[in-house]
């Protein structure tokens, strides 16, 4: 049930895609779109391919080995991971594999008595003791989330003395990381590499001087484990802690768990590898694999743990059947298989900003802090974006964390976890525009998993029925809060609209493919369900209005009277955004589909309390115009039906877009990653191409490992590696930010193709290949002095289209017309036709 083969009529390649671990295997068909697959009379006339071959950058690379993980450069498959560090003599690739996390399935009783203080909760919201409504919040809260796990280091230890010529450098359209030095004019090349198609890693040395190769091959753990060796296989085993608490934890005095009371938490993990070599010589024992005088070295590792599902004990068994069906394909045939896997994905979507640079990215990158214009980086920026969705996420059920896939410490900052009040969100913001729905796939199982456990988060912690997911969640699917019961603050540790936000992804896979199946068996009972649970969950207010309480609006608190601060109160702006957008979803949804049992539903929309404007003209946080203590604080949670919602439009909603716009400017641009790339993504809403280019900016700013460890309001940016400096490390700013550059170029969420939307003038001329609107169009185009050339659209499911552009349009005899500030052009198109557009003066 956790796939759906996506039924499109575009000429496809079908594979199996998908990682294949311990969950079911399901082969979904892999499109080519951006490809017509024919064209009829409505296509005036084939312009050249949106790119020049060769002229978009696909390569990460540096002049010295990673010195910190950060420096390092991922590799994965969507369940493997691998960061290697491009080390001359003592080689690591830090090994990940996503379903490795500590604990078992969620329990049922987690806090009975939650549910009694919700009643006297909400007479002290209502009365405004807020005091007293943040005592008694807490007494509602759960445990800790589960935390997910480092695999360990791979150690290549290599005999080689000093070398010259040193580069590494790692091509995002391959999904290799190569090394290569030359040491006494001797050339050494290491490449590694992950396959999806055959699930395995690959390293491979080779060298121009035979029976020069001089291996040590073995691997640690920062987890209880052993090593072992049967039939020439090198192994690693452990079994995972039944409980790891979250880093900020500091009071307990085992905060790394392995004592399993129940026999169903702490998963199994093994790690095996075999090397095979042309000349030389190979001896495997406990310590390792030792390789002498070989000229080709290829190694082969795989990765498994017991994790059979979000429900099952985790005690799946694990073999090397994997490992040696890989072995007999050999190097050549695994490296052709992998590339085609990940060509069919990557090459979808090509981007070309102009700008090419002879620097390595680190100089590049610290040049662009300083002000160079870079914007061959800016289009590496976005394709690394789409490259780690398509490394990390895809396992069924199991989406992208906070790390992606790619994590070396046993406490992980936030767990590297499900953060659902932003963060897991923002990892699919790009997916289906830059042409990845099979990569959301993992995203929508895992939602269907939540829906389950949600359901008895909801009855136990509230009596409600439908489901409720709270701000963090695991492999396991937990919705519970956290807060260990009263150690939590309300504003992340009691918030309970992770569900009914997570649904809208689900709308919008439907509103991109079109699927119909999909909504009408996945989508909208799952909808139905969140909004079940808000039927239950709002209350009239004095004036008769349907409101929230608690009600928190993450993670910002608030000034009452005589200067008291608190952060929970009732009906939040983003509470009664994410409310409206799901019954506006669910009302779509019906009439697509005709489901006469959402009437009930559907009518609580009209007694919503609206939205208000505050003193300073802003989009009011709060039930009250109450100011926050920190008028900067990265969340932007008001602004949510801007962006990711649409309900507040400059189109449709002018005042209360202006309204939008001033409370971004009175939050000001600074913040972490994410929260940079958020507005990054308003900014383009709101039409402002230059101000989302400056927040951008920000986004690539270099930033070092030892820049703020964890910290909660200022300094995100880009580290050496590109990856995405809250500070600390979160993979949410990477896909956010791509997603923002996406939202500049294309926007659909009105119903028209807004072609050019918030094009900067740093990007006054360039073209872009295979995004994707809402309604299945696939977008070709390019652009000169601000102003665009041609558009090449395919629409994928016919269908009416309004393209707008702010360059009058043409298309064979048909001209647009003026509209607003832009022009207009309704076509009628037919499935699976390209149409041709030019932009005239
Ligand atoms: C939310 C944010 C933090 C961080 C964490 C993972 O709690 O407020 O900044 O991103 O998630």
């Amino acid at each position: 049930m956790k796939f759906y083969l996506i039924m499109l009529t575009l000429t496809s390649l079908t594979v199996g895609v998908f990682a294949q671990g311990a969950a079911p295997k399901t082969n979904v068909a892999a499109q080519t779109p951006g490809i017509a697959a024919k064209t009829n009379g409505v296509v005036a006339r084939t312009p050249g391919t949106a790119t020049a071959a060769g002229a978009q950058d696909d390569r990460l690379w540096y002049r010295q080995p990673a010195a910190v993980w950060t420096e390092a450069l991922p590799i994965g498959n969507g369940r493997m991971g691998g960061m290697v560090y491009g080390r001359v003599a003592d080689e690591i690739v830090s090994l990940n594999e996503a379903t490795l996390w500590s604990g078992g399935p969620v329990r049922g009783e987690v806090n009975p008595e939650a549910k009694q203080y919700l009643d006297p909760l909400r007479i002290a919201l209502f009365t405004e003791n807020y005091e007293e409504a943040e005592r008694l919040a807490r007494k509602m809260q759960g445990g800790w989330s589960e935390s997910y796990l480092p695999l360990g280091d791979l150690h290549l230890h290599q005999d080689i003395a000093k070398p010259v010529a040193y580069t590494r450098e790692l091509n995002i359209r391959d999904g290799i990381a190569r090394t290569s030095f030359t040491v006494n004019g001797a050339k050494y090349v290491r490449e590694v590499f992950i396959s999806a198609p055959d699930q395995v890693m690959v390293v491979r040395w080779t060298c121009s001087r035979p029976g020069s190769i001089n291996l040590m091959l073995g691997a640690s753990s920062l987890l209880r484990s052993g090593h072992g060796t049967t039939d020439s296989i090198w192994t690693m085993r452990g079994k995972a802690p039944a409980h790891v608490d979250p880093n900020y934890v500091d009071y307990t005095k085992e905060p790394v768990v392995y004592d399993d009371s129940d026999s169903c938490r702490g998963m199994p993990w093994m790690m095996a590898m075999r090397a095979t070599s042309r000349g030389g010589v190979i001896t495997v024992d406990t310590s390792g694999i030792k390789v002498s005088k070989a000229s080709e070295v290829v190694l082969y590792v795989s990765m498994q743990t017991g994790f059979r599902g979000f429900d099952k004990c985790p005690d799946g068994k694990m073999e090397t059947r994997e490992l040696e069906k890989a072995m007999q394909l050999g190097y050549t045939e695994l490296l052709s298989r992998h590339l085609a896997d990940i060509h069919i994905f990557f090459d979808r979507v090509t981007l070309d900003l102009g700008g090419r640079s002879a620097l390595p990215t680190d100089e590049r990158l610290a040049a662009y802090t300083k002000g160079a214009v870079d914007p061959g980086l800016e289009a590496l920026y976005f394709q690394y974006g789409r490259y780690l969705l398509i490394c990390s996420s895809r396992t069924p059920g199991v989406p992208a964390n906070l790390q992606g896939i790619w994590n070396a410490e046993l406490r992980a900052p936030w767990s590297s976890n499900y953060t659902t009040n932003i963060n897991v969100q923002m990892n699919y913001w790009l997916a289906e525009e830059s042409n990845l729905p099979e990569m959301v796939q993992p995203l929508i199982g895992f939602i269907g998993e939540l829906a389950v456990t949600g359901k008895s988060a909801a009855r136990q912690f509230y009596g409600a029925k439908g489901w409720v997911v709270h701000h963090n969640s695991d492999i396991w699917a937990m919705a519970t809060p956290v807060g260990d019961k009263g150690r939590g603050e309300p504003k992340w540790a009691n918030w309970p609209m992770g569900g009914a936000w997570l649904v809208r992804h689900l709308w919008e896979h439907y509103l991109y493919t079109g699927d119909r199946q999909f909504l009408k068996d996945t989508a909208l009972p799952l909808m139905k369900g969140a909004a079940e649970f808000i039927e239950d969950w709002l209350i009239p207010d004095a004036h008769g209005r349907l409101v929230t309480a608690p009600s928190m609006s993450p993670e910002n608190e608030f000034i009452y009277k005589d200067d008291k601060v608190s952060d929970v109160s009732v009906a939040t702006t983003m509470d009664m955004g994410i409310i409206r957008d799901l019954l506006d979803n669910l009302a779509a949804a019906d009439s697509v589909l005709g489901d006469t049992s959402l009437s009930r539903l559907l009518a609580l929309r009209q007694r919503l309390m609206p939205y208000q404007v505050g003193g300073q003209g802003q989009l009011q946080e709060w039930y009250k115009d109450y100011s926050s203590p920190d008028p900067h604080h990265r969340h932007v949670s008001h602004l949510y039906s801007l962006y990711p919602a649409n309900e507040i439009s400059l189109a449709r909603t002018s005042a209360l877009a202006a309204a939008a716009q001033q409370s971004l400017v009175l939050r000001g641009d600074v913040g972490t990653g994410w929260s940079m790339a958020w507005k990054v993504n308003l900014w383009a809403r709101l039409l402002d191409g230059n101000h989302a280019y400056r927040l951008f900016r920000h986004l690539l700013r270099l930033t070092r490992e030892n820049e703020i460890k964890m910290g909660g309001g200022e300094g995100g940016g880009a580290y050496p590696n590109l990856f995405d400096a809250h500070p600390p490390f979160q993979i949410d700013g990477n896909f956010g930010g791509a997603a923002g550059m996406a939202e500049m170029l294309l926007q659909s969420q009105d119903g028209d193709l807004h072609l050019l939307p918030a094009l900067p003038d740093a990007w006054a001329s360039g073209s872009v290949k295979g995004l994707v609107g809402r309604g299945g169009f696939v977008v070709d185009m390019s652009w000169k002095g601000g102003r665009l050339v041609w558009a090449r659209v395919l629409s994928r499911l016919g269908g009416k289209v309004v393209i707008r552009s702010s360059t009058p349009l043409i298309m064979n005899e048909l001209r647009s017309k003026k509209e607003g500030n832009g022009f207009v052009l309704e076509l009628d198109t037919k499935e699976n036709v390209t149409f041709y557009l030019s932009g005239t003066s």
